[in-house]
């Protein structure tokens, strides 16, 4: 356990390890180096986020599991995010909000105020959720991941975009055990499931000249929908995890943010230790853009072309129909068959 770690995420995770049996109130106390009043205190403030827990004179601590409408066991909040994170730097200082206009919006607000690289902000709703150029991003509430992570890499500005590919590969290693069909990576970093958006990851930075300040990756990911969920002009385009796997009726999403949490941190360790280069294979081995024909599309217009590799700093090559190479930084593809 991270020294970091507050004491009342320490004693969730021994609650939960014990699967419905008591823990006694001397066994946490010698464990935490605390006193038994201050662990019963503690149990007040999990109590607080929805858990049921049973105290019994003589045997000590319960964690009570109940399932709710969706088949989840425990309340998604700070506590049960926390005490699935098993990293030690992203996710130790976790702000859970139930409604905020938007995550990044708050986590850059955080960053200028010098919150420190691994700071995270969830929000069960987003009333301002956004996507790139100011795009809306439908956050609502029960439904879906709504999370920025603040990265302080030293890193020249124009690494970001790899990390930026970063991102997506986290998301998908942390999805994979779910074994679902048809799920890869749309250059840059959207997730698609068939073709639908599953996540997206909107990259906001501050840098000087030669160095990045901070970095916040800011990741939209749809679990619990069921199609009436989502409204009609992107019900067409959209899709969620439950919908992609049979007799699903929910997934536990402080177990699937603490996964994203715990894949970022390899992942961004990975970055650091061995170099764009592993991140560039990580995503090419989940991309389902290399080898397609794509329409680019930018504000002088668009232009069909086929795709045919990524750079080491993330940039996408390809060929249009002249024959002719460009290397593109950012904007938008389409994968859809060229008309
Ligand atoms: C993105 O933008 O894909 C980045 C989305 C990032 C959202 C996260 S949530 C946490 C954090 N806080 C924020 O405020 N934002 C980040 P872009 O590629 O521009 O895609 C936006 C487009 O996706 C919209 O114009 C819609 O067509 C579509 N869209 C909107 N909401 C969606 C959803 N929930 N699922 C799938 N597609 C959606």
């Amino acid at each position: 356990m991270s020294e970091l770690e507050d004491p009342s995420v320490k004693i969730l995770k021994l609650l939960k390890r014990a699967k419905n049996q008591y823990v006694s109130g001397e066994e946490l106390s010698s464990i935490l180096g605390m006193s038994r009043t201050a662990i019963w205190k503690r149990m007040d403030s999990i109590k607080e986020e929805g858990f049921n827990i049973e105290a019994v004179t003589r045997k000590g601590y319960r964690l009570i599991t109940e399932e709710d409408e969706y088949g989840i066991n425990y309340p998604y909040g700070k506590l049960a995010v926390q005490s699935e994170v098993t990293g030690s730097v992203i996710g130790q200082n976790l702000k859970f909000f139930q409604e905020i206009d938007s995550t990044n919006k708050v986590l850059k607000k955080m960053a200028a105020e010098n919150a420190p690289e691994g700071t995270v902000v969830i929000s069960d709703m987003q009333s301002e959720g956004r996507g790139r150029r100011g795009k809306a991003w439908m956050s609502a509430p029960n439904l879906g991941i709504w999370m920025s992570v603040l990265l302080r890499p030293n890193l020249h500005p124009s690494s970001v975009q790899t990390l930026t590919l970063a991102a997506s590969v986290a998301v998908m290693r942390a999805l994979e055990p779910l074994k679902i069909e048809g799920m890869g990576i749309k250059w840059p970093n959207d997730i698609l499931i068939n073709g639908k958006k599953v996540c997206g990851i909107l990259t906001e930075l501050s840098a000087e000249a030669e160095k990045v300040d901070w970095v916040v990756l800011g990741i939209g990911l749809n679990v619990n929908h069921i199609k009436p969920d989502f409204p009609n002009d992107i019900a067409s385009i959209a899709t969620s995890l439950r919908m992609n796997i049979n007799n699903c009726t929910g997934l536990d999403r402080s177990v699937i943010a603490a996964s994203i949490i715990n894949e970022t941190e390899k992942v961004y360790r990975g970055f650091i230790e061995k170099g764009s280069s592993w991140i560039v294979e990580e995503w090419k081995k989940r991309n389902i853009t290399l080898g397609n024909n794509i329409k680019i599309i930018s504000q002088q217009g668009g232009f069909n072309a086929e795709a045919l590799d990524i750079t080491a700093e993330g940039k996408l090559i390809v060929k249009d129909e002249d024959g002719k190479i460009h290397e593109i930084l950012s904007g938008e593809i389409s994968l859809r068959e060229i008309d």
